[in-house]
């Protein structure tokens, strides 16, 4: 395999009743997020990555945010079993279309496990408590990883759904973090780049091989990444936002090896 491929997953003519943890329910213009959403797969493939649009069905509210069912490592792709029940029948054409470019492992009850928690830099990756991902989760990522090298850390996610609305990877030693909602001692290792404090929700960022892509909402947090040295793309996601998915969320990367 060559080329890197992005998985990203069509949005749901359900969208509007999505699952909603920490924000209010305002009305979604499900064209305006599809539209947006097409601006985000275009930014992967001027990126140069091959995209791979999974369908969806009314069922599936929450399709869009594929990065919650799977988490790709060069070595194997674990395919989590979601926090939210609703979410759970995301997880077969998700796991289908990844057993195409790695082994699986999948994520077993009662264990659970939503992506958005799983930060992997390097060979470093920890994982967020949080109401989506449960001890038994953290349990079998560890057994999973750390027999390949991996150090997996945990810890707990407050103030936000998942542990990458807090904090992304933006390079093997960097991340990107709102300080209020991380626990600095876990990311010891990692320059911290700190989100503007007006803009607390802009620490989810997508890493990309030459770029990051943040979210148009979010610019003075942009200058600090791009004063960090980092080519930044943004996009507006603001549609998203409203089913409380950020950038990382609607998309899963699969680095060619
Ligand atoms: C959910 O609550 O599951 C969706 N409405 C949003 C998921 C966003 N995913 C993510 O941050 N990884």
């Amino acid at each position: 395999m060559s080329q890197s491929v992005a998985i990203t997953r069509a949005i749901s003519s359900s969208i509007v009743a999505c699952e909603l943890t920490h924000l209010e329910r305002t009305p979604i213009d499900v064209e305006k997020a599809r539209a947006q959403h097409r601006a985000y797969e275009e930014a992967l493939i001027e990126a140069g990555y091959l995209l791979l649009r999974l369908d969806t069905s009314p069922q599936m509210p929450d399709s869009v945010f594929v990065e919650d069912i799977a988490v790709v490592f060069d070595e194997l792709a674990i395919v989590t079993r979601p926090g939210a029940e609703s979410r759970r029948q995301e997880a077969p054409a998700v796991a289908e279309a990844l057993a195409a470019y790695r082994p699986l492992q999948t994520i077993q009850a009662p264990a659970t496990v939503d992506g958005g928690d799983v930060l992997v830099a390097g060979r470093t990756v920890v994982v967020g408590r949080s109401s989506r991902t449960n001890e038994g989760g953290v349990r079998q990522i560890r057994q999973g990883l750390e027999p390949l090298g991996y150090t997996v850390a945990d810890t707990i996610v407050r103030g936000c759904l998942h542990l990458k609305s807090a904090v992304t990877a933006l390079a093997d030693d960097v991340v990107l973090a709102n300080p209020d909602w991380i626990d600095r001692s876990v990311f010891g290792r990692f320059k911290i780049i700190e989100v503007d404090s007006a803009e607390p929700n802009a620490a989810n960022a997508l890493r990309l091989d030459d770029r990051v892509i943040v979210a148009q909402a979010y610019p003075r947090t942009a200058e600090r990444i791009e004063q960090a040295g980092f080519k930044v793309c943004a996009i507006d996601a603001s549609e998203l936002a409203k089913a409380e998915g950020a950038l990382t969320c609607c998309s899963l990367i699969v680095a060619s090896r």
